[in-house]
């Protein structure tokens, strides 16, 4: 592959996994990563590739326009692999103006300066870009809530009940407008809830394993009876990899690991594997704490990623007990307690 991407937010959770895998599964290609470094970005996420020479790091903002146009012309960028926003649900609830900001405002001002260096006006690509390719990663969340039972696919109506998935169901009918109204080649990836090293400690699981080892009590929202469909990361680092690659142009393709769990299940399955790993005189299932619900709690998310298993040969390589597993013991190592 002889490309030059840009990696929108590659100092996060998901980007960073992804740029380790990208670099080691294709030494060839250059990756070029803007992050903010907001709150939820950290440079040790990038620890074991910050010295590759095909590996550039820029601290800036995707919704500064003359950065972002200068990125792409100063690097030649073929490619866009957008992971950049705020996703923390809770914080959109209590102050959701930056997301619309980077999730609705930075998106659009990155398919500006894509379609501005690739296409010819009007519509028309320039042939040194022919096979350049915009990807935007986005969530489940902007199909809302299922009830007990039922999946979403790709066809599913866009429903978002928070200010988060507004911000991201706005960013995902910019670029389809964008593949529509432009011609640029667009993907879209949406996926379920994720799990692995590197999330930040305000999520789900790090809270539990964090809370757990420091002996405070564990909050579940409501009755913890909320279901997530969880997937590794590397799993879903793997499905951007096919989509990105191989996905038809302005298409969009559901990644799940068909893995339904409540959330008192996850509560009481990480409480195991630390009695396992560090065990102390009562069960850290003691510390569980039920807690006001989230305002506009989404029931539960479930994917139907049967189109991306059929099209692209995609599958979920990591079964869930030995994931999880991993990622509280990465946790463990982190917090220098094993
Ligand atoms: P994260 O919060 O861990 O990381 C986001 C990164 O974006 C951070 O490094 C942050 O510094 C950077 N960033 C934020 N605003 C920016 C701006 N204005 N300019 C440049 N950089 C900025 O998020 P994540 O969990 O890694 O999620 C990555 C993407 O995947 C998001 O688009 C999210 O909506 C999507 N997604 C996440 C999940 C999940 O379970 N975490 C599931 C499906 C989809
Ligand atoms: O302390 C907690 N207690 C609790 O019960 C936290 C932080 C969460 N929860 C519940 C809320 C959810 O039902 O756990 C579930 C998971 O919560 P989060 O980790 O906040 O994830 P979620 O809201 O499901 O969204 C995540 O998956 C989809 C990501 O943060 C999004 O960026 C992604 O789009």
């Amino acid at each position: 592959m002889n490309k030059t991407i840009l990696i929108t937010g590659g100092a996060g959770f998901i980007g960073s996994n992804f740029i380790s895998y990208y670099l080691d599964t294709y030494p060839e290609i250059k990756i070029i990563n803007l992050d903010k470094l907001t709150y939820a970005g950290e440079l040790a996420n990038l620890e074991e590739v910050k010295n590759k020479s095909n590996y550039t790091f820029i601290k800036g903002d995707i919704c500064d326009k003359s950065l972002v146009t200068s990125l792409f012309k100063d690097y030649n960028i073929t490619d866009v692999i957008h992971f950049a926003a705020e996703s923390h649900v809770d914080n959109s609830i209590e102050k959701p103006t930056e997301f619309i900001t980077t999730n609705v405002l930075g998106t659009f001002n990155l398919l500006e300066a894509a379609k501005n260096h690739w296409l010819n006006d009007p519509n028309q690509v320039k042939q040194a870009y022919k096979n350049s390719r915009f990807h935007h990663i986005s969530t489940d969340e902007v199909y809302g809530t299922l009830g007990k039972t039922g999946l979403f696919t790709e066809t599913t109506a866009y429903a978002p009940n928070s200010p988060y998935s507004a911000s991201k169901a706005s960013s995902d009918f910019l670029v389809r407008s964008y593949f529509h109204t432009y011609g640029l080649n667009v993907v879209t990836t949406n996926c379920s809830n994720n799990y692995g090293p590197k999330q930040h400690d305000e999520k789900f699981i790090p809270t539990i394993i964090r809370k757990a080892i420091n002996n405070e009590p564990i909050p579940i929202y409501g009755d913890g009876k909320n279901i997530r469909d969880w997937l590794y990361v590397l799993d879903h680092c793997k499905g951007i990899d096919l989509a990105f690659q191989k996905g038809k142009a302005g298409e969009t393709y559901n990644i799940g690991g068909n893995n339904e769990r409540d959330n008192l299940y996850i509560a009481n399955t990480i409480c195991e594997i630390l009695d396992d790993i560090l065990p102390r005189t009562t069960s850290y299932k003691a510390l569980i704490t039920f807690v006001k619900d989230r305002p506009g709690h989404d029931f539960r998310y479930a994917i139907d990623a049967s189109k991306i298993e059929q099209e692209l040969g995609w599958k979920a390589d990591e079964n869930f007990e030995s994931g999880i597993k991993k990622t509280v013991t990465w946790y463990l190592e982190k917090y220098q307690v094993i």
